[in-house]
């Protein structure tokens, strides 16, 4: 009986809490799930592009992503100035997290166009190392130093390498996926703008509270391509199945094209219903056709 009780004190304080949390962010507590993200449904996150300078989109391939047929396009323009912008999907649902409490963390990158360096779209938190909710450092998980070559900040501090035999770590026009849950960071407060590197986990034993933060330009969860002249003029990449865990309570993200919605009863049949992520995923050829005909 002990564990109704607790379970109906836990339940009472979901309900309380969920009267203050956005339905963004509950929808991206559904442990396990993979969720959709197109440009007609972004499931909390949010697009951060300059005009002229930088873009996001959602495109079929490049190649065979690794969750369904698209991902996120992540391009830099060539003109001088445009490396220092950035192409960044931004997600606010994880603000209040403390890194100690994450239990997942990857991401597969597919880089069509180095442009002037060779990177791939890396991930940046937003980090308040005080619990005041004001940001008080940047960590940077970038593919390009995961050789396990790198120095870090700490003796003992292992960085693996993830990079299979490729010095360079990032391989032209092929699927890579980086777990940086166990991968090497640098921090912009304690690196020197890239290595020296540091895992997550010596960043945790350093600093306890760390927790994640969101800013007034956007969530403190990024995935980005860009903040550096000179490196990323040019840059063409994308970026699928982003999966993060808390306390082990795991969602991946699925960036995709918008397919549909259909406008024909036609499109359903011949299992055309599996196609379509709008205005959502279909159940069976049948509800495709009802949505055709009903507008639901
Ligand atoms: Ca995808
Ligand atoms: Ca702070």
């Amino acid at each position: 009986m002990r564990i109704r009780t607790s379970l109906s004190v836990a339940a009472i304080t979901l309900i309380a809490m969920l009267a203050l949390i956005p339905i963004s962010s509950v929808i991206a507590q559904v442990c396990g799930s993979t969720v959709v993200v197109t440009p007609a449904s972004l499931n909390g996150w949010t697009i951060s592009e300059v005009p002229t300078q930088t873009d996001v989109d959602f495109v079929n391939g490049p190649g065979t992503p690794p969750l369904g047929t698209g991902s996120a396009q992540l391009s830099i323009a060539s003109t001088p100035g445009a490396g220092d912008q950035a192409a960044q999907l931004r997600n606010p649902n994880y603000a209040g997290t403390k890194l100690s409490d994450l239990t997942a963390l990857s991401y597969s990158t597919y880089v069509q166009s180095f442009g002037s360096g060779g990177q791939a779209p890396y991930i940046l938190l937003n980090i308040d190392l005080d619990n005041n909710g004001t940001i008080d450092d940047f960590l940077f998980f970038e593919p390009v130093y995961q050789n396990g070559t790198y120095s870090t900040i700490f003796g003992g501090d292992t960085v693996p390498d993830q990079c299979a035999g490729n010095p360079a770590c990032v391989s032209l026009n092929t699927w890579q996926t980086w777990n940086a849950l166990i991968g090497g960071w640098w921090s912009a407060n304690e690196s020197a703008g890239g290595p020296p590197l540091i895992t997550l986990d010596k960043y945790i034993e350093e600093h306890p509270d760390a927790t994640i933060v969101n800013s007034a330009s956007g969530g403190g969860v990024r995935i980005v391509a860009g903040f550096g002249e000179g490196a990323w003029n040019g840059f063409i990449g994308n970026v699928d199945a982003f999966t993060i865990g808390v306390s082990a309570c795991n969602t991946t993200y699925n960036f995709e094209p918008q397919i549909g919605p259909p406008t024909d009863a036609n499109q359903c049949k011949n299992n055309g219903w599996k196609t379509y992520n709008t205005p959502r995923a279909f159940k069976n050829q049948g509800d495709c056709i009802q949505y055709v005909n009903t507008g639901k």
